[in-house]
């Protein structure tokens, strides 16, 4: 026979124990959410029945049976075995009893359990984007959810979905201190464009140690940006010579604040010209007629040069478009264009009718004004009885032939009428070939040595 004092809230309770000699009281401080195993020497033949209270005052255990409800503390596994494994669920002062029956009496031991308060549910989720700002459709969205387990005691259970992205995933335990980090991506469609934005809501349910039920939401926006994609059409030369090259330049520029990807310029050459060549190193189809630029960043220009020749009509209006894979701020600066109005060369190409080779400083050679466009240029004069008596490529070509010899002089450069005079003062007729798309102009020029009968 025992005499225990057992104090609660101050109030001192006597109890009158019949235990054996092999039961002694315990008193145990526990957490929240942890289990405790209890247990009596078993003894064949004995029978176990364990019991627990959280409502003390007065009560003789002897006699009353275990008042305790499950949800604040319950045995896991039973309760007639010579152990049992109890849980504790909620913070208070709890006894347990075990009555164990030898066949003849009862003998009945008493514990004590402290259940402290712990933190059993600080879960968070959190969810980051991989980018702040998409700007077109098929822009791929990495998020990465992070769950972390802050609390002192293992969470179970979890569920976390993220309806955008079809996520629906398990978490079985998250152990205190750990954390479960997901990975799950989102393309961009149409209508998040013409949203402006992409809000993606993570929720996570789950349950803590003690089934407490909890319910976290991870939210993250990312905004829609737009680039802003300008082109200029340049020309070297707006009234260039039929038969001439001209150089075309595109500038296509990024004013907006991101970068624009898989940029491409729609630029089809019109019938008055014949492409020659580009410096884009292959990135401009002439089957397609588009200049594949590819990625322009903010604030970032790429250029294109390509050189047509003029044909000898057909449009000359040359239009370049901008696009890139997806919607623009401002559609006006995305379309240049660009035209010329050529001339025909015989307008720029004046031939005299007479010079005078005697060194008298006036028309002394045989110029022709607008030859400067035709670097190229042939010339061969016969006298009348059809005797070539000069011939000279890249005529009046200053850069060529140096200034004294671009012109004829009034001597013959044939060998077979190679003398040390000037030819003899006569008409003589020219071919002219300005270059090899415009027909050879033909003429007849006088030869005199005589100023006087110059006439301007
Ligand atoms: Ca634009
Ligand atoms: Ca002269």
């Amino acid at each position: 026979m025992h005499q225990l004092k057992i104090y609660i809230k101050g109030v001192t309770l006597l109890f009158i124990l019949l235990l054996s000699s092999t039961l002694g009281y315990s008193q145990l401080t526990v957490k929240i959410g942890d289990t405790t195993t209890l247990s009596v020497n078993e003894v064949s033949g004995e029978t176990y029945v364990w019991e627990l209270y959280d409502l003390v005052d007065g009560i003789d255990f002897a006699k009353t049976r275990g008042n305790c409800p499950t949800e604040k503390a319950k045995f896991l596994n039973g309760n007639t075995n010579s152990f049992v494994v109890a849980q504790w669920l909620k913070p208070g002062t709890y006894f347990y009893k075990v009555t164990v029956n030898n066949g003849c009496s009862n003998n009945i031991k008493i514990g004590k359990v402290i259940v402290e308060d712990a933190n059993i549910a600080n879960v968070t989720l959190t969810k980051k984007a991989n980018k702040a700002v998409i700007t077109a459709v098929d822009d791929e969205i990495i998020y990465t959810l992070t769950v972390k387990n802050l609390g002192e005691q293992s969470v179970n259970s979890l569920v976390l979905t993220d309806p955008l992205t079809n996520l629906n995933r398990k978490i079985a335990s998250i152990a205190p201190n750990d954390s479960v980090v997901i990975q799950t991506s989102y393309y961009v469609t149409a209508e998040d464009l013409s949203r402006g934005y992409i809000e993606n809501i993570a929720t996570l349910e789950g349950k803590t140690i003690v089934n407490e039920s909890f319910k976290l939401i991870g939210e993250k926006v990312v905004t829609v940006a737009f680039a802003n994609l300008s082109i200029y059409k340049t020309v070297d030369n707006t009234q260039p010579i039929i038969g001439d090259s001209v150089q075309f330049t595109l500038t296509v520029i990024n004013n907006g604040t991101v970068t624009a990807n898989k940029v491409k310029v729609i630029d089809k050459i019109p019938s008055g010209y014949t492409y020659i060549n580009d410096d884009s190193n292959g990135k401009y189809s002439l089957e397609n007629s588009t200049w594949e630029v590819g990625s322009v960043k903010a604030g970032e220009s790429k250029i294109l040069n390509y050189l047509l020749r003029v044909n000898k009509d057909g449009n000359y209006v040359n239009k370049a478009t901008v696009t890139y894979n997806s919607l623009d701020t401002d559609t006006i600066d995305n379309v240049d264009i660009q035209a010329t109005e050529p001339i025909e060369p015989i307008t720029v190409v004046k031939i005299p009718e007479i010079f005078s080779p005697n060194g008298d400083g006036i028309q002394d050679y045989f110029k022709i004004q607008g030859l400067n466009y035709f670097p190229n240029a042939k010339i061969r004069i016969y006298n009348r009885w059809g005797n070539l008596v000069y011939e000279q490529n890249h005529y009046g070509n200053t850069d060529y032939h140096g200034i004294e010899d671009a012109w004829w002089n009034g001597f013959s450069n044939q060998k077979y009428l190679f003398t040390h005079n000037i030819l003899p003062p006569a008409t003589y007729f020219y071919i002219l070939e300005l270059n090899e798309s415009i027909k050879p102009i033909t003429g007849s020029i006088f030869l005199n040595n005589n100023t006087e009968e110059i006439k301007q």
